[in-house]
């Protein structure tokens, strides 16, 4: 058996497979807020950061792995898993002082993780990516490298404040004497797989994309945006490797306390998004995952390292090698909860009769529908813009409105593909709205290509887990068909007939975007 670990914003989740079998054999989740109350971080986080500032207590990830593991324990037989991998949230960051390492190789599993490691913290608290507190920091770092295209051109995004990077300068900025006492820097990822296996290891290709720090073209640590962070970083910095890299065998102190075999290993973690891309079997290119959740998210494989010449996107490194893309767009659900919520519908009118009574008029009115402040295209919009019919534009047609919100969305996510210059054969869909039939075929007319729902609820650990064996010698592509594949005739096909429709209203969508941003600028 094979077990992958996804330690996301809210939950710890593991995710058993049988490869032989193709089955889940077991799932499971902490979570944070309900299961570890004490960290006073309802949905993961330290509640009422100031000045963009969103942490979280590292020692919160290290209670998690102490419950979840026993809870394993008591629920399967984990003498049987053969290997473990797994995933984070990305860009968030942990610091440690020159003891980890000693401390990680003389676990004693008569005492707590937390108990044995928090000592080594040298900040108290960690980024995630809700952070948005790095504005300047990301500012300077464009600054020494030239410009935002140069660091895009190195690492595959324009400096990001939720990305590693501009955080570890701050926090040098801020405490140089804790930076200073700073010995090893880890994501989350990697810095839960150094607790399982027992020793430092290396940042995976996929989540160390999200740092601003790692060159994709010779995939290590780019000296020039190393000098731009902090000093002395390089040597802070695990080596970057391959997800599937084997690391060695699982810490002693798992095989005491939770009945893991001696022989267990374990591979590297990753990104919570390259795992979810390995999850929705999508890391052959061709495949779209597009995930309709709080915020919307459209990810999918890359043979090279393109990268977003508007800067909106990013890239990263796909599991099963080559590159990812992810493009995400603020205004997603909120948005499509707002104009819900404004006309008083449920979910239910918006598929029927909102769309269904809509269809003639498909492409005819445009909404660019934003909410409040998006980050694809990046720009502070104050409410949606309405371009249309004087009755449209006046707001009086309820099912009209809905139908122009969605068209909108769906419309703003394939012209801010483009850049990809990839034709998606097929696209899988996920996250909560995926549910809605109206919505689902949609996103197939926009795209004009069939859509794939999968119901796969845990997509970044059951990555995890398809990565663990693939490190094993299992096939990843077949382990995709057994565990990542749609119920047969379940794909919504495109209407061919709305084709030239939707293409032509993504020009005029783009011509009023720009008009709209050109106005307020
Ligand atoms: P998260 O990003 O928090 O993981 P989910 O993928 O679980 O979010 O999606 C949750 C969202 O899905 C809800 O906030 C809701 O807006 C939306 N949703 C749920 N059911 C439907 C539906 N039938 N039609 C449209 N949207 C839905
Ligand atoms: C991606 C990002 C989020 C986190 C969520 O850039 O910030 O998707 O990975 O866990």
């Amino acid at each position: 058996m094979f077990l992958g670990l996804d330690s996301s914003t809210q939950s710890l989740t593991a995710v058993l497979i049988d490869p032989v079998s193709g089955q889940i054999v077991y799932q499971h989740s902490v979570n944070f807020g309900a299961d570890l109350p004490q960290y006073g971080a309802p949905s993961g986080f330290i509640p009422g950061g100031q000045n963009g500032e969103v942490h979280t207590d590292s020692r919160m990830w290290l209670d998690a792995l102490d419950l979840l593991f026993s809870r394993l324990s008591a629920a399967t037989d984990l003498s049987k898993v053969e290997m473990i991998a797994g995933s984070g949230q990305q860009h968030g960051s942990v610091y440690l002082d020159e003891t980890l390492g000693k401390r990680l190789a003389s676990l004693d599993s008569t005492q707590s993780l937390v108990s044995q490691l928090a000592p080594a913290l040298t900040r108290a608290t960690s980024p995630i990516w809700m952070d948005t507190s790095t504005g300047p920091e990301c500012a300077e770092i464009t600054e020494a490298l030239g410009d935002s295209a140069e660091v895009c051109r190195r690492t595959g995004s324009i400096a990001i404040e939720r990305f590693t990077g501009p955080q570890i300068r701050r926090f040098y900025k801020n405490d140089s004497a804790a930076y200073a006492r700073t010995a090893h820097i880890h994501l989350v990822s990697s810095f839960i797989a150094s607790v399982i296996a027992g020793k430092s290891v290396s940042i995976d290709y996929g989540d160390g994309a999200g740092m601003n720090l790692l060159n994709l073209s010779t995939l290590a640590w780019d000296p020039k945006l190393l000098d731009a962070t902090a000093p002395g970083l390089l040597e802070k910095l695990p080596s970057a490797a391959a997800a599937t890299e084997i690391q060695g065998s699982v810490s002693p102190y798992f095989v005491e306390k939770f009945g893991l075999s001696r022989e267990c290993r374990c591979a590297l973690f990753t990104g919570d998004n390259p795992a979810s891309l390995v999850g929705m079997g999508a890391t052959a290119p061709g495949n779209i995952v597009i995930s309709l959740g709080t915020s919307d998210t459209f990810f999918a494989a890359m043979p090279e390292a393109k990268t977003d010449p508007n800067g909106f996107g990013h890239v990263f490194g796909n599991p099963a090698g080559g590159f990812m893309s992810l493009i995400c767009f603020r205004n997603g659900s909120l948005a499509r909860e707002a104009l819900r919520d404004r006309l008083g519908l449920d979910w239910s009118a918006f598929d029927q009769p909102a769309l269904a009574e809509t269809r003639e008029m498909a492409g005819s009115q445009l909404m660019l529908p934003f909410f409040g402040p998006e980050i694809t295209p990046r720009h502070d919009f104050t409410g949606p813009v309405l371009k249309g019919s004087p009755e449209f534009e006046s707001g009086v047609q309820p099912a009209l409105q809905v139908r122009a919100l969605l068209e909108g969305q769906f419309l703003n996510m394939r012209l801010h593909s483009q850049w990809m210059q990839v034709k998606p054969e097929r696209i899988r869909l996920t996250g909560g709205a995926s549910k809605n039939n109206g919505i689902s075929q949609l996103v197939a007319d926009i795209f004009q290509a069939p859509v794939e729902r999968l119901d796969v609820s845990n997509s970044a650990a059951l990555g995890a887990a398809l990565i663990a064996a693939a490190a094993a010698g299992h096939e990843l592509a077949e382990l995709q068909q057994s565990f990542c594949m749609a119920s047969p005739g379940a794909a919504l096909q495109p209407d061919p007939s709305l084709g030239p429709i939707y293409q032509d209203a993504m020009s005029r969508f783009a011509g009023l975007l720009d008009n709209t941003v050109a106005a307020t600028l």
